[in-house]
This record gives structure tokens, sequence and C-alpha cells, in this order.
């Protein structure tokens, strides 16, 4: 590998990554540049990988594992994304719920990749609504072992990005800067909106031109952090569904109101539920991080005969009872007229993170 670029941009579940990756990859190509992009889960069959592979960039998943337990999958993915993208910037967004990435990703690529490899700064994004009750102590409506996962995320940052700023008043984010900086005195702290493209310029010049990545380790307590993991129930699938002149738009909408609403009612912690129904060039994609006024959907996938659903859900409860309702909920949404066959469904809570690596020491960066 020459020298190409490493963005890695991380923060829990439902943070924002994705929709800044597309972004940042976007203004990075009008610059002149090419970029390419790594996503990350436990189960293959990616919402983001689909909703990414959209745009003209490359795309390759890392699925099965976090890059940290399958830090050869994540080199792999770095040389393929480099060779056949001819990519100078690759950015990459590991799982949401994982953190020692200083530890386990950055030290071992630092080491191991020196001289081909320019790592960035790393990124983590926070939800300002969640991360303002986190530092006002509370769990932002999550596990207490999930809120670790959470605070150690920022803790390890080297900045950390206060997303979607368009939700807050300009005085709310001021204060919640300064809140983080007091929180995180290690960390630069930025604040940016992909949705308003406010702040995405400067964190990319900053990003684009320093690699002062990983520059301190932190203590993670792993049976904590494996308990804030195995509470999500982790599910991923892929659904064929047809009928005669459906209106996709409405079914999505009732899905994904209906398990919100169920979800809600269970008083279970929601990560992030997304789906992606697409339709030859049409799609319409929804996302829901919390309780029911988090919903939101984009796009159409307008009235056909067919559709191909992606479907993630990321919840607080048993594997079990998730896939149970969501098998349900489909079954109930769609009725007797319309026909599905779901290609896989993967439905499991994420087992206790073994990384390949975890350095205890800080690996310099060569002038
Ligand atoms: N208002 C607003 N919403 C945003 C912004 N960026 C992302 N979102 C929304 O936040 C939700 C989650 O966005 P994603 O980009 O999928 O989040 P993620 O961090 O990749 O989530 P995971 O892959 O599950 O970890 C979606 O509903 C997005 O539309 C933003 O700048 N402003
Ligand atoms: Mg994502």
């Amino acid at each position: 590998m020459t020298t190409t670029r490493l963005i890695l941009v991380g923060g829990f579940l439902g943070a924002g990554k994705t929709t800044l990756l597309w972004e940042a990859a976007r203004r990075i190509t009008e610059g002149g540049k090419r970029a390419g992009l790594i996503t990350n889960d436990q189960a293959p069959d990616l919402v983001d990988t689909v909703l990414l592979s959209r745009n003209e960039v490359k795309v390759a998943e890392v699925s099965g594992s976090c890059f940290c337990c399958n830090f050869n999958g994540l080199i792999d993915a770095l040389k393929s994304v480099r060779d056949e993208a001819n990519a100078d910037v690759i950015i990459a967004e590991p799982v949401g719920s994982c953190t020692d990435l200083s530890a386990t990703i950055i030290q071992p690529l630092k080491q191991n990749l020196r001289g081909k490899l320019l790592i960035s700064p790393l990124s983590v994004l926070a939800d300002p609504l969640r991360l303002n009750d986190i530092l006002n102590g509370g769990t932002a409506g999550l596990h207490l072992s999930a809120a670790y996962i959470f605070r150690k995320q920022l803790e390890e940052s080297d900045m950390i990005l206060i997303s979607k700023s368009d939700l807050i008043s300009a005085e709310e984010l001021s204060m919640l800067k300064e809140k983080v900086g007091i929180h995180f005195p290690n960390a630069e702290v930025m604040t940016v909106s992909s949705l308003s493209g406010d702040g995405l310029d400067e964190w990319l010049h900053k990003v684009m031109n320093r690699t002062d990545a990983g520059k301190r380790l932190i203590e993670v307590d792993y049976d904590v952090y494996a308990e804030g993991e195995a509470v999500l129930a982790w599910l991923n699938s892929t659904i064929e569904l047809s009928g005669i002149a459906v209106d996709w738009d409405d079914f999505a909408n009732k899905l994904m109101q209906s398990l919100s609403a169920q979800f809600d009612s269970m008083k279970a912690s929601v990560g992030h539920v997304k789906i992606l129904f697409e339709s030859g060039e049409n799609y319409r994609i929804a996302n829901l991080t919390g309780l029911n006024n988090t919903l939101n959907f984009r796009g159409s996938a307008g009235i056909s005969n067919k559709v191909r659903l992606t479907l993630n859900a990321r919840v607080e409860m048993h594997p079990e009872t998730l896939e149970e309702i969501v098998r349900k909920t489909l079954d109930t949404v769609k009725g007797p007229s319309i026909s599905k066959e779901i290609v896989p469904l993967r439905c499991l809570s994420p087992g206790r993170p073994a990384p390949t690596f975890r350095f205890d020491r800080v690996v310099p960066v060569l002038g």
C-alpha cells in the first residue's frame, strides 16, 4: 500500500456515522480525490452498506465481527478499497457498540502499516440529546452498561463531534460543547450537521491534514463492555416482498410505526432500527434511534409489484423476542395479499469482545 488516508468515524448506534460518511465521501470526491468506505457489523445484510453502495463510491464490508475482533478482515477491506477503487481516502465506520478502538485498531494499524497509511484523529460522533443526558448523569434511555460504552467512546476519542447540530438551538449547542470540553478535556470538540452541512468542511479539513490518531489509551472494563453489547439483540435481514401495485411508502410507515409502538410499550431501549425499501432506482429509508419521536423517513420506493427490504434492528431485549416481534409485525402489515420471502434472517446477541490485538502503549507517529 502507498500512503492512503484512513478516517475512522466511531460513535454509538444511531449517532449519524453513516450519514456523515456519505456526505464526507461526496465532498472528498467533489474536491478531486477518490474516496472509499468501509462498514462494519456483527452480521451481513447491512442497510448501511446497501445505502452507501447506491453512491458512486466503492464500499467494503467487514461483517460477522467488529473491526477489533477481526483485525485481518479490516486489513483485507482496506486493501480491497485501496486497490479496487484506487482510493486516496478511506472512511471506516466501526460497529456503534464498539469501544477501545485506540488500543485495538489504531495502535496496531500505526505499527503494522507504518508508511503506508496516514491515520486521522479518531473522530467520535455523539447524538446531542443522548450526549446531554449522559453528561447530566443519565443513561440516555440505555442500559447502564451500554451507557458505559457511550462514555468510553468519548473518553478515547481524539475529536468529539456533536452530531445533528440542527436539532438543537445555537445556545444549547454552545452550552453542550462547553460541557463536553469540561468532561473530556483531552479531546477537541466540534459540532456538525450532515443535514445542513454545518461544520463538515471544518472537520474534514482537520482530519485530512492531521495524523495524530489514537493519542491515548483508556481503561476499559471488558465485563461491563461485554454486558453493554450483550443486552442488545441484533437482527439483520433481507426480505423480498411482492404484491400488486403496492404503496411501499405506506407499507414502510406502518411497519416502522408498529415496531416503534411495540418497543415503546415494552420500554425496550432502541439502539437503532433501520429499514431500506428498494424498488429499482427508487428507495425509501426509515430510521428509529430511540422513542417514537426519533422515527424519520427519507425518499420514496413508490408503487410497484415487488420490493427488496433490508432491515436491521438493535434493540435491548432477548434475540428470540426481537425476531418474533419482527416476523409477526411484518406478517400483520403485509396481510394476505402480499407475499414475502425472507432471504436470510440472523438474530443474535453479540458475544464477548475478544480483540485480535490490544496494545498497552501508544505507538508514536513518525514525522
Ligand atoms: N437531524 C439530523 N439527523 C441526522 C443527522 N445525521 C444523521 N441523522 C439521522 O440519524 C439517524 C441515524 O443516522 P445514521 O447515519 O444511520 O447513524 P449511524 O451512527 O450510522 O447508526 P448505526 O450504523 O446504527 O451505528 C438517521 O435517522 C439519520 O437520518 C443530522 O445531521 N441531522
Ligand atoms: Mg451506520
